[in-house]
Protein backbone atom coordinates (compact mmCIF):
# COMPACT_ATOMS: atom_id res chain seq x y z
CA UNK A 1 0.00 0.00 0.00
CA UNK A 2 1.46 3.53 -0.78
CA UNK A 3 2.08 5.93 2.09
CA UNK A 4 0.46 8.87 1.61
CA UNK A 5 2.67 11.66 2.68
CA UNK A 6 1.70 13.69 4.74
CA UNK A 7 1.65 17.35 3.57
CA UNK A 8 2.30 20.85 4.88
CA UNK A 9 -0.12 22.68 3.42
CA UNK A 10 -4.18 22.82 4.72
CA UNK A 11 -5.76 21.86 1.49
CA UNK A 12 -4.86 18.77 -0.58
CA UNK A 13 -5.13 20.03 -4.24
CA UNK A 14 -6.82 23.29 -5.80
CA UNK A 15 -10.17 23.86 -6.64
CA UNK A 16 -11.20 24.65 -10.11
CA UNK A 17 -12.00 27.96 -8.98
CA UNK A 18 -8.10 28.43 -8.18
CA UNK A 19 -7.25 27.14 -11.35
CA UNK A 20 -9.53 29.65 -13.18
CA UNK A 21 -8.17 32.65 -10.76
CA UNK A 22 -4.42 31.56 -12.35
CA UNK A 23 -5.40 32.39 -15.49
CA UNK A 24 -7.50 35.17 -15.60
CA UNK A 25 -5.79 37.05 -13.73
CA UNK A 26 -2.20 35.63 -13.29
CA UNK A 27 -2.11 34.37 -9.49
CA UNK A 28 -3.99 32.64 -6.89
CA UNK A 29 -3.87 33.88 -3.25
CA UNK A 30 -3.55 31.31 0.04
CA UNK A 31 -4.46 33.46 2.89
CA UNK A 32 -3.04 31.20 5.93
CA UNK A 33 -2.50 27.99 3.70
CA UNK A 34 0.51 26.53 5.71
CA UNK A 35 -0.45 23.99 9.08
CA UNK A 36 0.34 25.94 12.36
CA UNK A 37 3.13 23.52 12.33
CA UNK A 38 4.71 23.95 9.30
CA UNK A 39 4.29 27.83 9.37
CA UNK A 40 6.02 27.48 13.18
CA UNK A 41 8.80 25.07 12.03
CA UNK A 42 9.38 27.52 8.96
CA UNK A 43 9.99 30.54 10.70
CA UNK A 44 12.31 28.58 13.51
CA UNK A 45 14.26 27.42 9.93
CA UNK A 46 14.63 30.17 9.05
CA UNK A 47 15.14 32.58 11.99
CA UNK A 48 17.46 30.05 13.07
CA UNK A 49 19.59 30.13 9.96
CA UNK A 50 22.95 31.36 11.17
CA UNK A 51 23.37 33.96 8.69
CA UNK A 52 19.45 35.36 9.24
CA UNK A 53 19.97 34.77 13.37
CA UNK A 54 23.36 37.18 13.09
CA UNK A 55 21.57 39.70 11.00
CA UNK A 56 18.58 39.76 13.28
CA UNK A 57 21.01 39.84 16.37
CA UNK A 58 22.43 43.13 15.20
CA UNK A 59 20.15 44.94 14.57
CA UNK A 60 18.14 43.93 17.53
CA UNK A 61 16.48 45.59 19.79
CA UNK A 62 14.50 48.43 17.18
CA UNK A 63 14.69 46.35 13.97
CA UNK A 64 14.98 49.72 11.92
CA UNK A 65 17.73 48.97 9.37
CA UNK A 66 18.61 50.33 5.98
CA UNK A 67 19.55 46.83 4.56
CA UNK A 68 17.48 43.88 4.08
CA UNK A 69 18.70 40.14 4.09
CA UNK A 70 18.53 38.19 0.57
CA UNK A 71 19.72 35.34 -0.29
CA UNK A 72 19.59 33.57 -3.38
CA UNK A 73 19.64 30.49 -4.18
CA UNK A 74 18.38 29.71 -0.77
CA UNK A 75 20.05 26.48 -0.42
CA UNK A 76 20.59 25.90 3.27
CA UNK A 77 17.42 24.45 3.75
CA UNK A 78 16.07 22.43 6.49
CA UNK A 79 13.40 19.56 6.62
CA UNK A 80 10.24 22.01 6.76
CA UNK A 81 11.60 24.29 3.80
CA UNK A 82 13.07 21.50 2.41
CA UNK A 83 9.42 19.60 1.89
CA UNK A 84 8.23 22.69 0.44
CA UNK A 85 9.71 22.01 -3.20
CA UNK A 86 7.80 18.91 -3.77
CA UNK A 87 4.76 18.31 -0.94
CA UNK A 88 2.05 16.94 -2.47
CA UNK A 89 -0.32 20.22 -2.68
CA UNK A 90 2.18 21.95 -4.53
CA UNK A 91 3.03 19.49 -7.23
CA UNK A 92 -0.47 18.73 -7.70
CA UNK A 93 -0.69 22.95 -8.02
CA UNK A 94 1.87 22.91 -10.25
CA UNK A 95 0.54 19.70 -12.51
CA UNK A 96 -3.12 21.43 -12.85
CA UNK A 97 -1.77 24.87 -13.96
CA UNK A 98 1.55 24.20 -16.09
CA UNK A 99 1.67 20.22 -16.89
CA UNK A 100 3.74 17.49 -16.19
CA UNK A 101 6.77 18.81 -17.86
CA UNK A 102 8.32 21.11 -15.14
CA UNK A 103 11.80 21.99 -13.22
CA UNK A 104 12.55 23.48 -10.18
CA UNK A 105 14.15 27.12 -11.05
CA UNK A 106 15.80 28.61 -7.98
CA UNK A 107 14.83 29.48 -4.43
CA UNK A 108 15.26 33.08 -2.50
CA UNK A 109 15.42 34.23 1.03
CA UNK A 110 14.50 37.29 2.27
CA UNK A 111 14.31 39.63 6.06
CA UNK A 112 12.96 42.90 5.41
CA UNK A 113 12.82 45.09 8.51
CA UNK A 114 11.29 48.53 9.31
CA UNK A 115 12.38 50.95 6.96
CA UNK A 116 12.71 48.54 3.92
CA UNK A 117 11.92 50.48 0.84
CA UNK A 118 9.62 49.60 -2.01
CA UNK A 119 10.12 47.38 -5.00
CA UNK A 120 8.16 48.94 -8.11
CA UNK A 121 5.87 47.05 -10.55
CA UNK A 122 8.01 44.63 -12.43
CA UNK A 123 8.16 40.91 -14.13
CA UNK A 124 10.05 38.52 -13.15
CA UNK A 125 10.46 36.77 -16.51
CA UNK A 126 13.98 36.88 -17.56
CA UNK A 127 14.00 36.03 -20.84
CA UNK A 128 11.81 38.90 -21.93
CA UNK A 129 14.32 42.19 -21.82
CA UNK A 130 16.46 39.61 -24.10
CA UNK A 131 16.41 39.86 -27.55
CA UNK A 132 17.87 36.24 -28.58
CA UNK A 133 16.58 33.39 -30.53
CA UNK A 134 16.65 31.03 -27.13
CA UNK A 135 14.52 34.37 -25.00
CA UNK A 136 12.10 34.58 -28.18
CA UNK A 137 11.08 30.89 -28.02
CA UNK A 138 10.93 30.87 -24.36
CA UNK A 139 8.38 33.35 -24.00
CA UNK A 140 5.59 32.26 -23.89
CA UNK A 141 6.17 29.10 -21.68
CA UNK A 142 5.43 28.92 -17.69
CA UNK A 143 7.62 30.27 -14.89
CA UNK A 144 5.90 30.62 -11.83
CA UNK A 145 6.89 32.15 -8.52
CA UNK A 146 5.42 30.44 -5.38
CA UNK A 147 6.09 33.43 -2.88
CA UNK A 148 5.68 32.15 1.14
CA UNK A 149 4.78 35.08 3.87
CA UNK A 150 5.41 32.69 7.14
CA UNK A 151 4.55 36.06 8.96
CA UNK A 152 1.99 37.64 6.50
CA UNK A 153 1.87 41.43 5.91
CA UNK A 154 -0.51 44.36 5.97
CA UNK A 155 -1.79 46.88 3.67
CA UNK A 156 0.97 49.47 3.99
CA UNK A 157 3.19 47.75 5.54
CA UNK A 158 5.55 45.58 3.18
CA UNK A 159 2.36 44.35 1.04
CA UNK A 160 2.23 42.79 -2.38
CA UNK A 161 0.31 44.07 -5.06
CA UNK A 162 -0.50 43.07 -8.27
CA UNK A 163 -2.24 44.32 -11.14
CA UNK A 164 -4.54 40.86 -11.88
CA UNK A 165 -4.74 40.28 -15.96
CA UNK A 166 -1.35 41.43 -16.57
CA UNK A 167 -0.19 38.95 -18.12
CA UNK A 168 -2.32 38.91 -20.85
CA UNK A 169 -0.69 41.72 -22.75
CA UNK A 170 2.27 41.07 -24.66
CA UNK A 171 5.52 41.64 -23.28
CA UNK A 172 6.55 44.83 -25.58
CA UNK A 173 8.51 47.23 -24.58
CA UNK A 174 5.83 49.49 -24.51
CA UNK A 175 3.50 47.07 -21.83
CA UNK A 176 4.67 49.52 -18.91
CA UNK A 177 2.76 48.98 -15.49
CA UNK A 178 2.15 52.86 -16.30
CA UNK A 179 0.38 52.51 -19.36
CA UNK A 180 -1.53 49.78 -18.40
CA UNK A 181 -3.06 51.46 -14.95
CA UNK A 182 -3.61 54.09 -17.17
CA UNK A 183 -6.00 51.86 -19.24
CA UNK A 184 -4.34 51.38 -22.48
CA UNK A 185 -4.17 47.93 -22.84
CA UNK A 186 -7.69 46.81 -21.37
CA UNK A 187 -8.69 45.60 -24.83
CA UNK A 188 -5.60 43.43 -24.99
CA UNK A 189 -5.85 42.17 -21.62
CA UNK A 190 -10.26 41.77 -21.81
CA UNK A 191 -10.79 43.50 -19.41
CA UNK A 192 -10.30 46.57 -17.03
CA UNK A 193 -6.87 46.54 -15.71
CA UNK A 194 -6.21 47.85 -12.39
CA UNK A 195 -4.32 47.47 -8.90
CA UNK A 196 -4.88 45.33 -6.49
CA UNK A 197 -3.14 45.53 -3.02
CA UNK A 198 -3.03 42.79 -0.49
CA UNK A 199 -2.96 42.01 2.81
CA UNK A 200 -2.00 38.20 4.28
CA UNK A 201 -2.36 36.60 7.45
CA UNK A 202 0.84 34.19 8.72
CA UNK A 203 1.31 31.29 7.01
CA UNK A 204 -0.30 32.54 3.51
CA UNK A 205 1.04 31.77 -0.35
CA UNK A 206 0.67 33.62 -3.43
CA UNK A 207 1.46 31.53 -6.72
CA UNK A 208 2.05 33.98 -9.65
CA UNK A 209 2.73 34.04 -13.28
CA UNK A 210 5.77 36.01 -13.41
CA UNK A 211 4.32 37.54 -16.38
CA UNK A 212 1.93 39.47 -13.86
CA UNK A 213 2.83 42.36 -12.78
CA UNK A 214 3.64 42.98 -9.15
CA UNK A 215 5.51 45.35 -6.49
CA UNK A 216 5.65 45.69 -2.91
CA UNK A 217 5.42 48.80 -0.69
CA UNK A 218 7.69 49.84 1.60
CA UNK A 219 7.76 49.05 5.32
CA UNK A 220 7.23 51.90 7.92
CA UNK A 221 9.43 52.84 9.91
CA UNK A 222 6.68 52.33 12.69
CA UNK A 223 5.71 49.08 11.77
CA UNK A 224 3.96 47.14 14.54
CA UNK A 225 5.92 43.95 12.80
CA UNK A 226 9.57 44.29 13.22
CA UNK A 227 10.41 41.98 10.09
CA UNK A 228 8.53 40.35 7.48
CA UNK A 229 9.80 36.79 5.88
CA UNK A 230 9.73 35.87 2.72
CA UNK A 231 10.78 32.95 0.94
CA UNK A 232 9.88 32.05 -2.82
CA UNK A 233 10.51 29.11 -4.70
CA UNK A 234 10.33 29.20 -8.55
CA UNK A 235 9.10 26.58 -11.17
CA UNK A 236 9.70 26.49 -14.79
CA UNK A 237 8.54 24.84 -17.68
CA UNK A 238 11.17 22.61 -19.14
CA UNK A 239 13.60 24.19 -21.82
CA UNK A 240 17.01 26.37 -21.89
CA UNK A 241 17.63 28.03 -18.11
CA UNK A 242 16.59 31.07 -17.33
CA UNK A 243 18.53 33.98 -15.39
CA UNK A 244 18.91 32.53 -12.02
CA UNK A 245 18.02 28.99 -12.59
CA UNK A 246 20.63 27.61 -9.60
CA UNK A 247 23.27 25.24 -9.78
CA UNK A 248 21.49 22.49 -7.85
CA UNK A 249 23.80 21.30 -4.38
CA UNK A 250 25.46 17.60 -5.49
CA UNK A 251 23.95 16.55 -1.85
CA UNK A 252 20.69 17.36 -2.81
CA UNK A 253 20.94 15.11 -5.65
CA UNK A 254 21.92 12.20 -3.62
CA UNK A 255 19.20 12.18 -1.56
CA UNK A 256 16.29 12.97 -4.05
CA UNK A 257 14.04 10.34 -5.11
CA UNK A 258 13.05 10.00 -8.66
CA UNK A 259 10.09 12.63 -8.85
CA UNK A 260 12.34 15.11 -7.19
CA UNK A 261 15.71 13.85 -9.31
CA UNK A 262 13.83 14.90 -12.52
CA UNK A 263 12.49 18.32 -10.96
CA UNK A 264 16.46 18.97 -10.55
CA UNK A 265 17.83 17.47 -13.68
CA UNK A 266 17.96 20.70 -15.69
CA UNK A 267 21.06 22.97 -16.95
CA UNK A 268 21.52 25.67 -14.75
CA UNK A 269 22.12 29.36 -15.64
CA UNK A 270 26.03 29.87 -16.57
CA UNK A 271 27.63 33.14 -18.54
CA UNK A 272 27.35 32.78 -21.79
CA UNK A 273 24.83 29.69 -21.85
CA UNK A 274 21.58 31.28 -23.77
CA UNK A 275 25.52 31.92 -27.15
CA UNK A 276 23.60 30.22 -29.84
O1 LIG B 1 8.76 40.65 -1.36
C1 LIG B 1 7.76 40.28 -1.99
O2 LIG B 1 6.65 40.20 -1.45
C2 LIG B 1 7.85 39.91 -3.44
C3 LIG B 1 9.17 40.23 -4.01
C4 LIG B 1 9.22 40.02 -5.49
O3 LIG B 1 8.56 40.63 -6.24
C5 LIG B 1 10.08 38.99 -6.04
O4 LIG B 1 10.82 38.34 -5.30
O5 LIG B 1 10.05 38.79 -7.25
FE1 LIG C 1 8.94 39.91 -8.27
Amino acid sequence: MATKIKSLFRLPAPTKADIDSFHYDGYIVYPDILSDDARKNLISEITGYEPVQHYLNAMAPNFVEPNSYFIRPWNERKICSDRLIDDPFITSLLRSTIGEDYHFCHSALNIAPRGTGAIPYHQDHHHWRHENPINLAERDRYYVQILYYPNGFTLGDRNLKVIPGSHRVAPTETATPERMLAGEFDVEAGRQLGEKRLSLPPGSMVYINARIFHAVEAKPLDSPQPYRIFNIDIFKEAGPPHRYTQEIPPEWMVRANATRRKLFTREAYTEGCWAS
